[in-house]
């Protein structure tokens, strides 16, 4: 797999499979939001079964602005089906997330690094490790693991329009706006 982060219009990925020694593309990966200049394709890793990939986008405009994003792809009926985006809680303007990603052998655990993010110094960068196979904890907007009253006054505070639809923590249902249905999503997965 090869990325190809200035593609317009947010970059791209290509899979490659080997047939003695020659090489042929076999399809384009393009994430779900392909947002202009979010360098998608930044890095790429794949399983040892070759059936996921980690893909970033270390400059994808997200909350907040240019934070950075990276996504778990899955080979699926002949093509890569985007399964999930990977992302730490509270991203950082300019930490350039995704700038590495790796991914273990087996397909189960992610690796994401943000070389920029400010740590107990200034863009002392950090690393995130995310285990693909627990799903993403639903209503916890503020991802402390629990959905709590916090949780609650985050969706309350965002209430109404999402300003983009496609990194609105707080539009669980993803319809692009906040509110009653996302309460009902909140409410049934409280605790
Ligand atoms: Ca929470
Ligand atoms: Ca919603």
């Amino acid at each position: 797999m090869v990325g190809a982060d200035a593609n317009d219009p947010g970059g791209s990925a290509y899979l490659f499979t080997r047939n003695g020694s020659l090489w042929t593309e076999r399809a384009q990966v393009i994430p779900l939001g392909n947002r202009p200049s979010a360098h998608f394709g930044t890095r790429v890793d794949l399983s040892n079964d070759g059936v996921t990939a980690v893909i970033s986008a270390d400059l994808e405009a997200g909350v907040p602005q240019f934070s950075g994003s990276a996504y778990v792809f899955e080979w699926q009926d002949e093509q890569w089906s985007e399964v999930s985006p990977i992302q730490r809680c509270k991203g950082e303007v300019f930490s350039f997330y995704g700038q590495a990603v790796a991914i273990s052998p087996e397909g189960n655990v992610a690796i994401v690094g943000a070389y920029w993010e400010n740590t107990t110094f200034e863009n002392g960068g950090e690393a995130f490790v995310f285990d693909l196979t627990t799903p993403p904890c639903i209503g916890d907007v503020n991802c402390d693991g629990t959905v709590d009253i916090q949780d609650l006054a985050l969706l309350l505070f965002y209430w109404g329009q999402c300003q983009d639809c496609v990194d609105c923590a707080w539009d669980l249902d993803q319809n692009c706006t906040v509110g009653t249905s996302d309460l009902l999503i909140l409410f049934s997965h409280w605790g």
